[in-house]
């Protein structure tokens, strides 16, 4: 066994002290500034020494991560050979470490990622906080949980953290090409330097994967789900293993997009059809020469079948087919296939469908029919990442089927970069709804939770950006998908609490309002793009700004006017019996509900129905009226965050300040943008005047029109 020492000496670091005018964003929500005296006195006296029992390079890097903590919260440096008189901190596993072993903290439970932090008291009288878990992984997440105690400035007297992630697979799916372009990317270039690759590894890898690891996620899918072939050729294979060295001692298994048809494009066979045997065979002896490189390699995530790639149904094969000849090649090393729910290919021949029925006519046929490695990863909402969808009906209709939800937390229909939206809360929204699948309380968490294989998926927002992912406020859509891949029954609310005090200030003066500006965020883009139900009313392509007047598509359901259906009558799409019968597809108390434009959550009422314009809202107010005054509202939201945030400039350096203030003002003149175009397209039909309170479009209809973006990004 080999015994670390990182002893904390009395050093005072000269120039540690962070200036309030500079803070580039770098450093996440690990930034380990120096905390006030008397948090610092406490640290130190707690932790004047930590001292890693064993060889796992995850508790290494554990420990590491703790001195790099200590040392940037109390500016006294790590430094070995300084006699122990105070506390201490100890990490390992009871497999490594006689010492924890001889202490017999119950582990049981914990899984292999979980953990237990506790204050104890030695034989010897010394007071130690023992950070334990039943594997490395286990003691690297404790340490990031103290870490987390420390920053936030809690007392750490008497210390009994337990916590073990409800979710096997937390993974973050880059969609990230090997040329570097990020697909719906808004924060830079890939962080993969594929040409440097396996040679250099830049630094930044390591800086990722430790924000990952703070946030307990253990999965990258490193390449695009519109994946190249090439990137399953030995060359690229070192370069992924280069990455996952970087990776493992952070506790992160590397994954890989796999085109389904390479066994053609760089196998040389003539067929990519899941049951010809040579096809087996080749996805065999390439997950073999994977796994020779990557021992560890995570496994792969397939879109097949869906926007132009290639699949199984090429070959009249099913997607059961598909993902298992994959899964049985990866299955004997443990690894996974992530196999995509999101098609809408196979059916469009010229008639017109409706795409949200599309993933579950595809596989819910197929339950059962899956390999035991396989999960369904199916996407929040039937459509494609609205601003608010209903869950996809997916979700409890697979009983026999491992199902991995997918959310997005780049922002592709939020505004992009620049929009202050708090994905958190959406993705909060979505686990805890009630699917009723068996019965009240099968919250889409619940039913996740209680599968054999378990896990989440969210498409990455992080790129070169210095501050990865576009804006300080991006950042906390990274963290809050961590935290409740973690514990998918967690509050957004508290989390954003947590990320807002670690990323700028501890102060509840800044905090309490933060939070709930967070939290507002997500209603106010509801409002200003797509209120009451309506989505997929934005700009073709590039998804940028509104366009619900788009009309000439190739496929119906590519049009925005497909999405919202006004007419001189009313507006929404009719998804009852008399009109697609989508609601089919939910459980009958869900299906019930949504079958009357009564009892259906306004929230979704244009998804659901199509309704008259002068229907009588709750509210008393006329839908046109009510749609107005959302558009009204979201302006209005936004408009109250820029307020809330120049209140709040005491708090903030200048540089994170003046970024965010310029965001929202562009944030708030796309709100305006998207009410006005919107209201002025859709009160051509109405023709209604708009309600008192609701501004009058700046610019007639033909402008909003006219407006092309031939640089927006991400495309
Ligand atoms: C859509 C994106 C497209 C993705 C697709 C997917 O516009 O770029 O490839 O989702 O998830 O939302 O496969």
């Amino acid at each position: 066994m080999r015994l670390i020492r990182f002893l904390l000496a009395g050093l005072t670091m000269i120039g540690l002290a962070h200036s309030a005018s500079a803070d580039d964003g770098y450093r996440l929500w690990l930034r380990y500034t120096l905390l006030p005296d008397a948090m610092q006195a406490s640290i130190a006296r707690h932790v004047e020494a930590a001292i890693a029992e064993g060889k796992d390079p995850r508790v290494l890097a554990a420990a590491g991560e703790l001195d790099r903590a200590v040392f940037g919260l109390t500016g006294k440096h790590a430094n070995a050979g300084v006699e122990l008189n105070k506390g201490e901190v100890l990490l390992g596993t009871p497999d490594e470490s006689e010492t924890i072993r001889k202490l017999n903290l119950d582990l049981a439970g914990l899984g292999d990622e979980g953990y237990r932090v506790r204050t104890v008291t030695r034989p010897n009288g010394m007071r130690t906080i023992v950070v334990a878990g039943n594997t490395g992984a286990g003691v690297l997440y404790g340490t990031f949980a103290l870490i987390r105690e420390m920053q936030l400035g809690h007392s750490l007297d008497n210390l009994d953290l337990r916590s073990a992630p409800k979710l096997r697979l937390r993974v973050l799916d880059h969609w990230d090409n090997l040329n570097g372009h990020i697909e719906r990317g808004y924060a830079g270039d890939s962080l993969w330097d594929w040409w440097k690759l396996p040679d250099y590894k830049d630094p930044r890898y390591t800086d990722y994967a430790r924000a990952d690891a703070s946030v307990g996620i253990n999965g990258v899918v490193l390449n695009n789900v519109n994946a190249a072939a090439a990137s399953l050729t030995p060359e690229y294979i070192a370069k992924t293993a280069a990455l996952a060295d970087v990776f493992r001692p952070w506790g992160i298994r590397v994954y890989l997009s796999a085109r389904f048809t390479a066994p053609m494009e760089i196998g040389g066979l003539k067929t990519a059809d899941p049951l010809d045997p040579t096809v087996a065979a080749w996805w065999k002896s390439k997950a073999d020469e994977i796994y020779r490189a990557i021992p560890d390699f995570g496994g792969f995530l397939v879109k097949a079948n869906s926007e132009g790639q290639p699949g199984p149904q090429d070959y009249g094969r099913s997607h059961a087919d598909g993902a298992n000849v994959l899964a049985a090649a990866v299955a004997p090393h443990g690894g996974v296939v992530m196999y995509r729910a999101f098609v809408y290919a196979a059916q469009d021949q010229g008639k017109v469908v409706d795409r949200t029925k599309q993933a579950y006519e595809n596989f819910k046929p197929l339950d059962g029919m899956f390999a035991q490695n396989v999960l369904v990863q199916v996407k929040n909402g039937p459509l494609d990442f609205q601003p608010r969808e209903p869950f996809s009906p997916l979700f409890g209709a697979m009983p026999r089927t491992n199902l991995m939800p997918e959310v997005q937390l780049t922002k592709e229909y939020l505004g992009q970069a620049t929009h202050l939206v708090y994905v958190g809360a959406l993705i909060d929204e979505f686990l805890h709804t009630d699917t009723f699948a068996r019965g009240p309380g099968s919250t889409i968490a619940r039913l996740t939770e209680d599968q054999k294989l378990t896990g989440i998926a969210g498409v990455a927002n992080s790129g070169t950006d210095r501050d990865w992912s576009g804006s300080s406020f991006n950042q906390a859509d990274w963290y809050a998908f961590g935290r409740l891949a973690w514990d998918p029954e967690a509050s957004a609310r508290d989390i954003a609490a947590d990320w807002a005090a670690l990323t700028f200030t501890r102060d509840p003066a800044f905090v309490t309002p933060v939070v709930d500006m967070m939290m507002t965020s997500r209603e106010a883009v509801v409002n200003y793009m797509t209120p009451l139900g309506l989505a997929h009313i934005m700009g073709t392509g590039h998804h940028h700004g509104p366009a619900p007047w788009v009309h000439e598509l190739a496929r119906a359901e590519w049009n925005p006017v497909h999405y919202h259906q006004a007419d001189a009558v009313g507006i929404g799409v009719d998804r009852t019996a008399s009109g697609t019968d989508a609601i089919a597809q939910y459980a009958p108390p869900i299906a019930k509900q949504l079958a009357k434009v009564a009892t259906t959550p306004e929230k979704f009422l244009l998804w659901f129905h199509h309704v008259p314009w002068d229907y009588r809202m709750k509210s008393g107010r006329t839908l046109w009226d009510e749609l107005a005054l959302h558009y009204q509202a979201g302006v209005d939201q936004v408009r109250a965050m820029q307020r809330q945030w120049r209140a709040l400039r005491p708090f903030v350096d200048a540089e994170r300040f003046e970024k965010t203030d310029a965001f929202l003002a562009i944030q708030l003149r796309e709100a305006e943008w998207w009410r006005d175009a919107c209201l002025a397209y859709f009160g051509t039909f109405s023709k209604r005047p708009l309600p008192a309170g609701v501004a009058a479009p700046a610019h007639p209809l033909s402008y909003y029109q006219g407006l092309d973006f031939p640089y927006a990004p991400g495309r």
